[in-house]
């Protein structure tokens, strides 16, 4: 059974000593930390979705270049749903470790830009109160696809979706990302409209775009004057983000606090490959990221269509087949070969051929470096974990691919088993007949679709490729696909996840 990532207590430092500004001094050596004046620092950027991704990405980047070029560039955190890390972190001063883990061990460091963290639920004016802080240049989000609250095969704003609907009637006090931009924004067009960048983090097509999107259709219900201002001078660069960062665990705590000589109850692990591609795109200024690795670049889109499709594609095919075949962690799934072989024929048979760089990128190089990734034993990554909202994913990881290939005549026989297995997947139920705790907005809609169709594998494909704010109006219609999802989702139903993807894969056993 699926259980999410348990909300941790605030840890209570079993030596007595715990992570904070004055000790930084007595840090072990060998781990990095702060060279600037933490304590002076003053915030500049509101990050919105302050998860550990945040923390081991955009905050790294913040970390590296206040160290390198200082500005008023620290972080003010926030957090929409749970106030676990704002707990955490405000008992260390909100300074936090960052492990880089694989096999050659694991490097720490103790990132400082982290200023403060707000629990928007405690005071829902303060979001929207620093939104519209002309102090304030930046929003970072990484609020994940569903926090989007829109329709993800459209990217419009979903107007039925529970927290707009919210939203629209109180907005002094909105509960979603939106929500939060939309009246933060609006106050800050009365202020005197001080220009802001809004820098989208999310794995995303466009996601710049996209959010620039969703808040005008948000605010054009209520305002047209500040609409104007929005579509003028707010900056949406698109980025295209990327680092492996598995959840933390209570065990990786005590590791952490061990090797630190004191507890840190919020440390966050990652992989050592991190990548930031930007629009160079700013209203008013930003870190210098670009001294952390970070590129800027005109056009990010044909970056966030490679990753999105090579990388979260063969993720979210690996994850759903992987856990259907009882491997718990992408590195158990990665030592199979039968799947190892399954994904690098996808890539470079079915995604890679798809993309705008083919031919103009080292796409083999990429691909290779993906396989070594995704191996990484250091890495507890849950195939659960990247399961989760796959109802959010699928469209910019594997359909807009297979829409691609419908179109040239491409082969998209092992990307049309991945969405199987997400199907088999969102059944609800394992191989041994265990339950599935399926997390996704839609969960429920699909158990019961699939649970209609009575185990008949035809009728749960077909009723599963009728949901549209997934496969939209085109996709259920396309008689290739469809039929390849048909025999695809038979086959793991009758022969289980292992034997299938041997069948489909070009591995020699
Ligand atoms: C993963 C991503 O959880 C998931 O869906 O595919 O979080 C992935 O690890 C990151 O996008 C890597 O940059």
């Amino acid at each position: 059974m699926i259980t999410r990532p348990v909300a941790r207590p605030a840890v209570e430092p079993a030596h007595g000593r715990q992570l904070s500004l004055s000790r930084l001094p007595s840090l072990p050596r060998e781990v990095a930390q702060p060279s600037y004046d933490v304590a002076r620092l003053s915030c500049g950027i509101l990050h919105l979705g302050i998860g550990a991704f945040h923390r081991a990405h955009q905050a790294v980047y913040t970390d590296a270049a206040l160290a390198a070029a200082g500005g008023a560039w620290g972080i003010v955190g926030a957090s929409l749903r749970q106030p676990g890390v704002r707990d955490r972190l405000r008992a260390q001063d909100w300074l936090y470790t960052v492990v880089e883990r694989s096999s050659a061990g694991a490097r720490h460091r103790v990132v400082g830009c982290v200023r403060d963290v707000v629990f928007a639920p405690d005071d829902p004016s303060r979001l929207p109160g620093l939104v519209a802080d002309p102090r304030i240049r930046i929003v970072t989000l990484t609020i994940t696809e569903k926090g989007h609250c829109h329709d993800p095969a459209s990217g419009r704003l979903n107007s039925m979706h529970p927290d707009i609907v919210h939203d629209l009637a109180h907005r002094q006090a909105p509960i979603s990302a939106i929500g939060v931009l939309a009246a933060g924004l609006q106050h800050r067009y009365r202020l005197g409209g001080a220009p802001i960048t809004l820098l989208s983090c999310d794995n995303l097509p466009q996601n710049g775009r996209t959010l620039r999107r969703i808040v005008l259709d948000f605010v054009s219900r209520l305002d047209a004057d500040a609409t104007r201002w929005i579509e003028r001078d707010v900056a949406f660069p698109c980025s295209m983000v990327d680092r492996i960062v598995p959840a933390t665990t209570d065990g990786f705590i005590r590791d952490t606090g061990a090797t630190l000589g004191m507890a840190d109850a919020a440390p966050v692990q990652c992989e050592p490959f991190r990548q930031w591609v930007i629009e160079d795109m700013f209203a008013a200024g930003r870190p210098a990221w670009h001294v952390a690795g970070a590129e800027f670049v005109d056009d990010v889109a044909p970056f966030e269509e490679m990753k999105l499709r090579l990388l979260n594609g063969s993720h979210s095919m690996l994850a759903y087949l992987g856990y259907l075949g009882g491997y718990e962690y992408i590195w158990q799934v990665m030592r199979d070969p039968h799947y190892v072989s399954l994904m690098r024929d996808m890539m470079r048979d079915e995604v890679a051929p798809t993309l705008a760089l083919a031919g103009k990128y080292d796409l083999a190089a990429y691909q290779a470096k993906l396989v070594e990734r995704f191996a990484n034993p250091a890495l507890p990554h849950r195939c659960a974990q990247i399961a989760m909202d796959g109802s959010q994913k699928l469209p910019q990881r594997l359909l807009a691919t297979i829409r691609a290939n419908l179109a040239a005549g491409r082969p998209l026989r092992r990307l049309a088993l991945a969405v199987a297995a997400w199907m088999r997947f969102v059944g609800g139920t394992d191989e041994r007949g265990n339950a599935i705790v399926v997390h996704d907005p839609l969960a429920e809609l699909l158990a019961k679709r699939v649970t209609a169709a009575g185990g008949r594998p035809h009728a749960i494909a077909d009723s599963l490729l009728g949901v549209a704010a997934v496969f939209g109006d085109d996709l259920p219609h396309a008689a290739r696909f469809k039929d390849e999802v048909r025999s695809a989702l038979a086959a793991l139903m009758a022969d289980g996840a292992r034997a299938t993807v041997g069948r489909y894969s070009m591995a020699v056993a």
